[in-house]
């Protein structure tokens, strides 16, 4: 990015991956506007925060006046019932496109999931193409966020990138985060190349470093001139005594624990 972006609105600020991700595009934007249910620990001097609930539509829209781009990060991140979902990552995202079409079209980085594509074999290379087989009800809940995101493209040509984010941690550690690691760094830097792109469209992009196990191939996105930097390549030494043995469910599919877990109801304990 050679000129800083406009106002930059990142929902979900004070979760783990905003607040990770948060000083790095902090360097890139001109004003941060960040929003969360709760205050981020974390925000720079570039930054607003508004406390703002996205399962109220005029608050949400309110929230999206005078915004340029969006880094749409908020939503529950880990498999829970669909009752418990319904709001956080169903009916937010209704609301992040209707706020968005309500503003102008902001083009949008939607925190997809690797758990879209969870069922796939750890065997099996990718491409944004390959058919969803979502692993958990938080898989099924970003697959309606991927199809969300397509309809409005189709309808009103609102532009987003999909970004199915693998782990994004300061460092792997597990095994299967080889294949899915993604530095803060470089999640930033692929949000600077979606939004500077002359036309991203709606486009589905894995989110992950330069790692040599990874099962996603990004080819189809050289036009957007995103090189992940990082690598969770040098942890590999350190974390190969901890692969799980052949017959784990967790090293059969790409989604690991996921794929692996029963569907959760809501009364589970
Ligand atoms: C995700 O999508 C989750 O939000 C996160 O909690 C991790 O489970 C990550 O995927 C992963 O697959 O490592």
């Amino acid at each position: 990015m050679t000129e800083p972006l406009g106002t930059l609105l990142v929902t979900g600020a004070a979760g783990t991956v905003a607040q990770q991700v948060i000083p790095h595009l902090a360097a890139s934007a001109r004003d941060l506007r960040l929003s969360d249910l709760v205050t981020p620990a974390r925000q720079p001097a570039n930054a607003e925060f508004i406390r703002c609930d996205l399962t109220d539509l005029t608050a949400f829209t309110r929230l999206m006046s005078g915004v340029d781009y969006v880094v749409h990060l908020a939503g529950i991140p880990i498999e829970a019932d669909f009752d418990t979902l319904l709001g956080p990552n169903i009916v937010a995202v209704h609301n992040l496109y209707e706020a968005a079409r309500a503003n102008g079209c902001p083009r949008i980085v939607f925190a997809s999931s690797n758990h879209v594509v969870g069922f796939h074999d750890q065997a099996t290379r990718l491409t944004p193409d390959s058919a969803r087989r979502p692993d958990s009800w938080y898989g099924v809940t970003k697959v309606f966020g991927e199809a969300v995101a397509q309809f409005y493209f189709d309808k009103v040509g609102q532009e987003t990138a999909l970004v199915r984010i693998g782990s994004v941690t300061p460092a792997p550690t597990d095994y299967r985060m080889l294949s899915t690691w993604m530095s803060a760094r470089d999640f930033a830097t692929l949000c600077g190349a979606a939004f500077s792109a002359p036309a991203l469209g709606c486009r589905v992009i894995f989110g992950a470093s330069n790692n040599a196990l990874s099962w996603w191939d990004n080819s189809a996105h050289a036009d957007l001139g995103w090189h992940p930097q990082d690598s969770a390549d040098e942890d590999e030494p350190r974390l190969r005594p901890s692969r799980p043995g052949p017959d784990h469910p967790s090293r059969r599919y790409q989604g690991g624990t996921f794929a692996a877990a029963p569907i959760r109801r809501k009364d589970d304990p």
